[in-house]
């Protein structure tokens, strides 16, 4: 098997349920034909991607966007359909009750609150088979004065502790950071190094995730990315694209350089190989396109960086940094880059019995048709109901 193939076969991207609900900004959440109602639906958006693109195993739920009755049926109508279900993300961020904070609160009956909440995430997580608790908070304050920050980590390395230790052996436990919204003076993990802090704190089943939008402009994220591979605390990516602040936007479409240069650092980890736990996950929101397609567009944003990284000659590369050769070092770095993968990513689709072009074999398919055509009545799931 030659070095691409070895790479790219095991690559595995895990869709979020919420890319095929509707979305928005807080201005307006457009609706748009055939989009799903329920998880189910959602489910099935997603094993399209999966069937067309042979890249998408597993779905990630979002609590309680995607409550059920029953995750073992849930598991079940995944598993008829070719998928997985993935990560369990809580969801502290729409309750009346945390208005001032979830894991943070100042008042314990709160803060018991979310924690429950992550309980049942973890009941939910043994059902559908998942290994990773994802949380991300919206904790934090508006105003200088308003709240305690030493305070408030103290709380939370509390409530971690006691979600952590509720989880099953297998289980993770994934925070994840990001700098500011809804808080706009302080949040409680805005960064990398608190969400490091606190999972050093935790133990060994206690990871990051790492979200490329957020962080500030001109952050170097491949930096970040190849300093918590190096100490084994990388957990998770959600993959995505920014112009501005937390734009949710396709991977690779705002800036494929930097998606390449992060991949380099994953790949020269071996955090792609089959063996890795590192999940790849798509945290996005299609407000204007069709989802569908835009989830496949996506993953192959991301097999396609990824196949420019396997390119990367790293022999050269060594050979260039030791003798401090700094131009031939960044001509082989973008050598890579700029080579043009899609005619060498389409063969392997190709032998591997997928279509070679999947964006048109899903416009040939009749599926956006068939949804627009069925999914009429019902509510359409979205983030802002
Ligand atoms: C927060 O902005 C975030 O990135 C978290 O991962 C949430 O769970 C997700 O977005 C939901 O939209
Ligand atoms: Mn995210």
């Amino acid at each position: 098997m030659d070095t691409l193939d070895r790479i790219l076969d095991p690559l595995a991207i895990e869709l979020p349920s919420w890319a095929f609900g509707n979305s928005g900004t807080r201005f307006k959440v457009f609706g748009s034909p055939g989009t799903a109602r329920t998880i189910e639906e959602k489910i099935a958006d997603a094993a399209t991607v999966h069937r067309l693109t042979g890249l998408a195993p597993a779905v990630a739920l979002h609590i309680p966007w995607d409550a059920v009755d029953d995750y073992r049926a849930l598991r079940a109508h995944a598993e008829s359909l070719g998928v997985r279900l993935g990560t369990v993300n809580s969801n502290t961020f729409q309750d009346e009750s945390y208005k001032f904070g979830s894991l943070t609160h100042v008042d314990r009956s709160v803060r018991q609150k979310a924690i429950d909440h992550h309980l049942t995430c973890i009941d939910i997580m043994h059902e559908t088979g998942s290994r990773d608790l994802k949380i991300w908070l919206a904790d934090g304050t508006n105003y200088p004065g308003q709240g305690d920050i030493r305070a408030r980590q103290e709380r939370l390395a509390d409530s971690l502790h006691t979600i952590y230790s509720n989880l099953g052996d297998d289980q993770r436990l994934v925070l994840e950071y990001k700098f500011f919204e809804p808080a706009m003076y302080t949040t409680d993990v805005p960064d990398w190094g608190t969400a490091f802090v606190h999972v050093a704190a935790l133990g060994e089943r206690a990871v990051v995730c790492l979200d490329t939008g957020h962080h500030a402009p001109g952050t170097n994220v491949e930096f970040i990315v190849a300093q918590l591979l190096r100490v084994g605390k990388l957990g998770a990516f959600d993959l995505n694209s920014r112009f501005y602040a937390d734009d949710d936007l396709m991977v690779g479409a705002a800036d494929p350089f930097q998606l390449y240069r992060i991949l380099v650092e994953v790949l020269r980890a071996g955090a792609l190989a089959s063996d890795s736990d590192v999940t790849l996950m798509l945290d996005q929101c299609h407000n204007i396109e069709q989802k569908v397609p835009a989830q496949i567009r996506s993953v192959l944003n991301v097999q396609e960086m990824v196949a420019r990284a396997a390119l990367l000659d790293l022999d050269a590369l060594e050979t260039a940094q030791q003798s401090n050769d700094v131009l031939t070092a960044n001509a082989v770095f973008m050598d890579a880059f700029y080579t043009d993968v899609r005619p060498l990513v389409a063969q392997w689709r190709s032998r591997r019995g997928l279509p070679a072009d999947p964006v048109a074999a899903y416009a040939q398919s009749g599926y956006q048709q068939e949804i627009e055509r069925v999914r009429v009545g019902g509510t359409q799931s979205s983030w802002a109901s």
